[in-house]
């Protein structure tokens, strides 16, 4: 018999970061993060689990992917097969709704989308911190990607207890939006597994980001208790910028920033001081991803526009639909 399940899943952005792993095979976390979850950008997957198949295959945005791409969805899907008892193969057929042309394409929304799949497709009836769980498996980012809003996703110690759950926030997200500035920079990629592992492993500025993280969790659900924005964005600024800071104490020293982003970040602070607040935050890339309400959106986007070309600026609602079965 042919089992399928088809999800679809949307990215998120971390406003309290994820920098460091304490289990690097099952991605436990050394801090608790908390993220939004963006509308425009997601991903779709179908698994077909089908016993006439002799190894799994790899459709992704309709070309068929072999190699490395193959090894580690492949490498997921045992795990998957070993926690739900079947030896079946499967079809897994994706695709990323993502600007290709942003370099956005993201681990979170693919992890989770097949998590789900695999969750109908084999009728595991995970709940959703199960599923968290399994998503996290595949990218730690992936196990915030099960829920709309704000997610938080908690560190634990093991396995069983390292999951995500949605962050009640009385709808303030949807008075929220996120633009992001895309720059093309050529300099050579520092994966972000790979950086955060060297981060954690030889940083000086460590210990400092893992003694302070508290504070900046408590503030920023402080802030979204109350649907205080500035004071969620100071610390979505600080928090960001400090987890890029580490990058700059690890041997050797890296950093994924460049000119242009410091220069975005430049025009945020205008933005702010000509009455419109908004914030920056960046992730394993140079690209700055800007908070702001949806009131001032438009004023910031023309303001950016000044800088960059149309096409380096997309903007996103926050949405509150966590992953979603789609077939
Ligand atoms: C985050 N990032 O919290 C942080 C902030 C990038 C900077 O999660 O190794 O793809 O698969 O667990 O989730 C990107 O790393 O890493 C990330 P793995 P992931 O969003």
């Amino acid at each position: 018999m042919i089992k399928s399940g088809k999800a679809r899943a949307h990215t998120n952005i971390a406003l309290i970061k994820y920098w460091g792993k304490k289990d690097e095979e099952l991605i436990i976390p050394m801090n608790n993060s908390i993220s939004v979850t963006l509308d425009k950008f997601y991903t779709e997957t179908k698994v077909t689990f089908d016993q006439q198949l002799s190894e799994d295959q790899f459709i992704l945005n309709g070309n068929k992917m072999t190699g490395k791409e193959l090894t580690k969805i492949s490498e997921y899907m045992d795990i998957v097969r070993q926690r739900a008892n079947t030896t079946e193969y499967a079809m897994i057929e994706s695709d990323n709704f993502v600007p290709t042309a942003a370099g956005l394409a993201s681990s979170a929304s693919a992890y989770a989308a097949l998590a789900a799949a695999c969750n109908q497709a084999l009728n595991l009836n995970l709940s959703d911190k199960d599923l968290s769980r399994l998503a996290r498996i595949g990218s730690g980012s992936a196990s915030r990607s099960i829920f709309g809003g704000f997610a938080e996703w908690e560190k634990g110690y093991n396995d069983e207890t390292s999951y995500a759950h949605a962050i009640d926030a009385n709808h303030f997200e949807d008075d929220l939006a996120m633009i992001f500035v895309v720059i093309n920079n050529q300099s050579k990629k520092v994966p972000s597994r790979y950086g955060m592992s060297l981060t954690r492993n030889t940083s000086r500025f460590y210990h400092y980001w893992l003694d302070h993280i508290e504070e900046d969790l408590n503030d920023a659900r402080q802030a979204i208790a109350d649907n205080d924005f500035k004071r969620l964005g100071e610390v979505v600024e600080e928090n960001g910028l400090r987890m890029h800071a580490t990058n700059l104490g690890a041997t050797p020293p890296f950093t994924y920033l460049v000119q242009e982003s410091y220069d975005v970040m430049a025009l945020v602070h205008d933005c702010r001081q000509a009455g419109y607040p908004c914030y920056f935050t960046m992730d394993a890339g140079p690209n700055v991803k800007i908070l702001v309400e949806q009131k001032n959106k438009q004023v910031i986007i023309d303001k950016l526009l000044t800088y960059f070309e149309e096409n380096q600026i997309i903007d996103s609602d926050i949405t509150p639909t966590g992953v979603e079965i789609i077939e």
